[in-house]
């Protein structure tokens, strides 16, 4: 990582080396995992401009010489959805702040919603420090109209810092890990220097070609569609990994949508996905991606347990 320093010691001999834990807590859309990914200086959490992209707990690992800070990503708490999957996101989103050193709850500059108020009801008993984190300052014109936003979040919920940022635009992040890391304890680092998550690279990947229909379809078929891979290996003689994709969606007018007019849109997923995927693999990259019914699954707890929507990951 870039600011990381070539020392003789390793961080473990240093007594004030700090390791902690920090979730990030907030609504759909308030833009946590660009957070996360910021302040890990690398993409590791899927990102989209829809609400609900996040839907497992991800931890993002940062070491550097002086410190570990293990951020847990977060589904966005939500109100509305009445299906398993809306549960598990929620359940999961929940019980992230259950063991964490410090929370960040975030939330964006100027909105102040039912469910920015279901989080905060759920900070209110929370033993652990609080830093109130204003993402998005750059939608805002007139700055002074922080004052009585914070002010109203203040008769909600009591938080130990706040601190108005911008992850897209890069503002106030370095104050941000400055701020994270006033909280995290002193001790020895819990993972290896060079650990940059708990997910599997298979895990991922399925994540990244998720993403792409995030971003890529309409406001509907992205929450009935969900990714497994099926075959993730390297093909020695041929110098490249092999990837397959199975895109289940729940209904066949979604499959069609995701297909596209002569394979258009899946072609177009499978591009970009490939991309992301050479990317993290640093390798060359054969991607195959199919599209597959499955009625119902995300309102099914046995379908989405084996689909990897699972509660003791
Ligand atoms: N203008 C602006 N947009 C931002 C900023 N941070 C994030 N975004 C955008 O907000 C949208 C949501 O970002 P995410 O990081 O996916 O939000 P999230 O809170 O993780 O959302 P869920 O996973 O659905 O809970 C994306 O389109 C981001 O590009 C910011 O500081 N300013
Ligand atoms: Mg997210």
């Amino acid at each position: 990582m870039s600011n990381q320093v070539d020392t003789p010691e390793s961080p473990e001999s240093d007594e004030s080396f700090q390791c902690g834990f920090a979730a990030v807590i907030g609504r759909p859309n308030v833009g946590k995992s660009t957070i996360m990914n910021e302040l890990l200086g690398q993409k590791l959490s899927i990102t989209s401009h829809k609400p609900q992209t996040t839907r497992h707990r991800i931890h993002g690992i940062h070491t550097t010489d002086a410190f570990q800070i293990v951020f847990v990503d977060t589904p966005g708490m939500h109100l509305g959805g009445k299906k398993s999957i809306n549960d598990y996101m929620n359940r999961t989103a929940t019980s992230a702040f259950a063991d964490v050193d410090v929370v960040m709850f975030v939330v964006e500059a100027g909105r102040w919603t039912e469910e920015d108020k279901v989080v905060a009801r759920k900070l209110k008993h929370l033993q652990m420090p609080i830093i109130l984190v204003v993402n998005k300052i750059d939608k805002l014109n007139d700055k002074t109209e922080l004052y009585p936003y914070v002010e109203q979040i203040q008769q909600e919920v009591t938080f130990d810092a706040l601190l108005p940022i911008s992850a897209y635009k890069k503002i106030n992040l370095p104050a941000l890990e400055t701020e994270v890391l006033k909280f995290i304890p002193k001790q020895p680092a819990i993972f290896p220097e060079d650990s940059i998550t708990d997910r599997s690279m298979r895990f991922l990947a399925a994540e990244m070609i998720r993403e792409k229909l995030m971003r890529s379809l309409g406001d509907e078929v992205p929450y009935g569609a969900t990714v497994e891979i099926e075959q993730f290996e390297f093909d020695d003689e041929e110098g490249r990994w092999v990837i397959h994709g199975l895109i289940l969606v729940e209904r066949a007018g979604q499959k069609k949508i995701v297909i596209g007019h002569k394979g258009s849109v899946i072609k177009d997923i499978g591009m970009k996905a490939r991309k992301d995927l050479i990317a993290m693999l640093d390798a060359r990259v054969h991607l195959e991606l199919w599209v597959k019914v499955k009625e119902n699954w995300s309102d099914d707890a046995r379908a989405l347990a084996s689909l990897g929507y699972n509660d003791n990951i």
